[in-house]
C-alpha cells in the first residue's frame, strides 16, 4: 500500500535525523502529496525512489575561522548539502544567517530539487549556509569571513558539479569575495557561482529574477480568476533583494504595496511604500526598515515583524523566511479578503497556514513554484557562461517570464490530473517529483 510506504519512509527518516523540525516538515509537505502518485506507479517503490530521494546525496560539514577587525578570532560552521545530481549539476544558494543548522540547509536542499524540476531546466538540487551573523561587520570582515569559507568550499562544487548562488545574507558583494577567491585558488575562471557581479560573468536579470518571477507566477493565478494585479493592495514581508523585486514589478503591474518589513517590524502606508527610498536603506545603506518610517512621513513602523499579515489586502507575497506565516496570520489573511498568496520565500507559510489557504481555496502559489523565477535565471545565467555570450535584459525577462507560465500550468494541470484541481501544492509537488524520479529510474541504481 502506498500510504505504508510513505509513512514507513517518513518514519525512518525522523529515526535516523532527531531534531530536524525544518527537515521533517518539507519531507511532510511533499510527500503527503505523493500517496496517489505510488498508487499509480508501483515500480517506484520496488526501485526504493521514495527512500533514495528523500536522503541527500552528499552532506559536507566544515568549519570557518576568521579574525575580525579587533583581532579577535571566531569559528563559524559550514554546511553544503549535495541533495541529488539526477536533472544536473547540484544547484542552489548560499545561507549567511545565525540560524542556520543541518535542519535548515537540509529543508532547503530537499525544496530546491524540487523546485529546479519545474524549472524544465537541467538543474540538480543542493544548498549550503553558514551560521555566520553577517549584521554589523565590515567589507573587511565579510571579505575575510566570505575566503576563509571558501577555502574549504572549493573542493567541492566545479560549473559541472555544484555551483552555489545567493539566498538571505548573500548578495553581490559576498559572491564577488567567493567567487574571487575560488578562481585565485582553483586558477580557473567558469560559471562556478550564479548571481555574480555583471562585469564578471553574472546574468543581466539575476538580480531581479526571484521577485519579478514570483509576481508573474502570481499573475497567472489571477488570470484564472479573471484579475490582476491593477488597482490592487499587496502585503510583502521582508524587503531585502527578493522583496525589493517583487515589489517593483507588482507596482509596475499597477498594484499599491502598503507594507513591508525586516526582522524588527514593519512599515505601512495607505499610499503606497516609496520603493527608491527603501532601495537606498536597505541596498545601498543597509539600514533597518524602521529607518525607512522616519524618512517618509506617511509611514508608519510597528516593532515585530508578525503583525503585516493583520493589514487588510487583497495579495500576499511572504518574502523574508520560513515559517513566518502561521494558521492564525493565514485566517486574518483570508477573513480581511486576500485573494492570492504567492510565496517569494522558501516555505514560509506553516502547514496550519497552508491548510487555510487550501480550505478558503484563494489562489495559493507554494514557494517551490513561485520562487523559481531565481534559479531558473541562475540556469540562464549557467547557460550564457558556457557559450561565453550574453543575452539582453529584455531576452532573459522573456525567458524568465515564459518558464514562469510554464511552472504554472504545470502545476495547475497536474493537481487537475490528479484530482485535486486548483490545489498549486499538489500540483508542484507531483510534477517536481515525477521527472527526478523518472530519471533516477532511467539511472538503475
Ligand atoms: P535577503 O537577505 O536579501 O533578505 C531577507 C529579508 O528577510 C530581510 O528583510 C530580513 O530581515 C528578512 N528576514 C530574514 N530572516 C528573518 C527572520 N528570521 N524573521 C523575519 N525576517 C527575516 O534574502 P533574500 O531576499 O534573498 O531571501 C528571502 C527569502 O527568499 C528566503 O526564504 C530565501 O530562501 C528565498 N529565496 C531567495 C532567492 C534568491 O534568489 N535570493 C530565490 C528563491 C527563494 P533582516 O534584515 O532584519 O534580517
Ligand atoms: O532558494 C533559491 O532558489 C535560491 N536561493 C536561489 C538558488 C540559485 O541557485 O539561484
Amino acid at each position: 500500500m502506498s500510504i505504508q510506504y510513505v509513512t514507513r519512509v517518513v518514519d525512518t527518516l525522523k529515526r535516523r535525523y532527531p531534531g530536524e523540525p525544518e527537515f521533517h516538515q518539507a519531507v511532510n509537505e511533499v510527500l503527503d502529496s505523493l500517496t496517489p502518485v505510488f498508487e499509480k506507479n508501483k515500480e517506484f517503490e520496488e526501485a526504493g525512489i521514495l527512500e533514495r530521494i528523500v536522503e541527500p546525496e552528499r552532506q559536507i560539514i566544515f568549519s570557518i575561522p576568521w579574525v575580525d577587525d579587533a583581532g579577535k578570532v571566531h569559528v563559524n560552521r559550514g554546511i553544503r548539502v549535495q541533495y541529488n545530481s539526477a536533472l544536473g549539476p547540484y544547484k542552489g544558494g548560499i545561507r549567511f544567517h545565525p540560524s542556520v543548522n543541518t535542519s535548515i540547509i537540509k529543508f532547503l536542499g530537499f525544496e530546491q530539487t524540487f523546485k529546479n524540476s519545474l524549472t524544465g531546466l537541467m538543474l540538480g538540487g543542493g544548498k549550503g549556509g553558514t551560521d555566520f551573523d553577517p549584521k554589523g561587520r565590515s567589507d573587511n570582515e565579510i571579505m575575510r569571513f566570505c575566503q576563509s569559507f571558501m577555502t574549504e568550499l572549493y573542493r567541492h562544487i566545479d560549473a559541472d558539479t555544484d555551483v552555489p548562488a545567493g539566498d538571505i545574507g548573500v548578495g553581490a558583494r559576498e559572491i564577488g569575495y567567493m567567487f574571487g577567491h575560488y578562481k585565485r585558488i582553483r586558477n580557473v575562471f567558469h560559471g562556478v557561482f550564479t548571481g555574480k557581479g555583471l562585469l564578471y560573468g553574472g546574468s543581466i536579470g539575476r538580480k531581479e529574477a526571484t521577485g519579478f518571477g514570483c509576481v508573474y507566477f502570481c499573475n497567472e493565478m489571477l488570470k484564472d480568476r479573471q484579475t490582476g494585479f491593477e488597482n490592487k493592495k499587496v502585503l510583502i514581508s521582508g524587503s531585502g533583494n527578493v522583496a525589493i523585486y517583487a515589489a517593483e514589478k507588482a507596482i509596475s503591474f499597477g498594484a499599491k504595496v502598503v507594507a513591508m518589513s525586516d526582522s524588527g517590524g514593519y512599515v505601512y502606508d495607505e499610499g503606497g511604500i516609496n520603493l527608491e527610498v527603501l532601495k537606498r536603506l536597505k541596498e545601498l545603506e543597509r539600514k533597518r526598515i524602521s529607518e525607512y518610517a522616519k524618512e517618509v512621513k506617511s509611514a508608519k513602523y510597528t516593532e515585530g515583524c508578525s503583525g503585516i499579515w493583520s493589514i487588510p489586502c487583497d495579495i500576499a507575497l511572504p518574502c523574508a523566511t520560513q515559517n513566518e506565516l502561521d494558521g492564525n496570520a493565514a485566517q486574518a489573511l483570508v477573513k480581511n479578503g486576500c485573494i492570492a498568496v504567492a510565496e517569494g520565500a522558501n516555505m514560509p507559510s506553516t502547514p496550519e497556514a497552508v491548510k487555510v489557504f487550501l480550505d478558503a481555496k484563494i489562489a495559493y502559489g507554494p514557494g517551490k513554484a513561485a520562487n523559481a523565477g531565481g534559479v531558473s535565471t541562475s540556469g540562464l545565467e549557467m547557460s550564457q557562461n558556457s557559450m561565453r555570450l550574453s543575452w539582453t535584459f529584455d531576452e532573459v525577462d522573456a525567458k524568465l517570464r515564459q518558464i514562469m507560465i510554464n511552472i504554472h500550468a504545470t502545476a495547475r494541470n497536474t493537481a487537475a490530473e490528479y484530482n485535486t484541481p486548483g490545489n498549486l501544492v499538489n500540483g508542484a509537488n507531483i510534477a517536481g517529483f515525477l521527472k527526478v524520479a523518472r530519471v533516477m529510474m532511467a539511472y538503475g541504481l
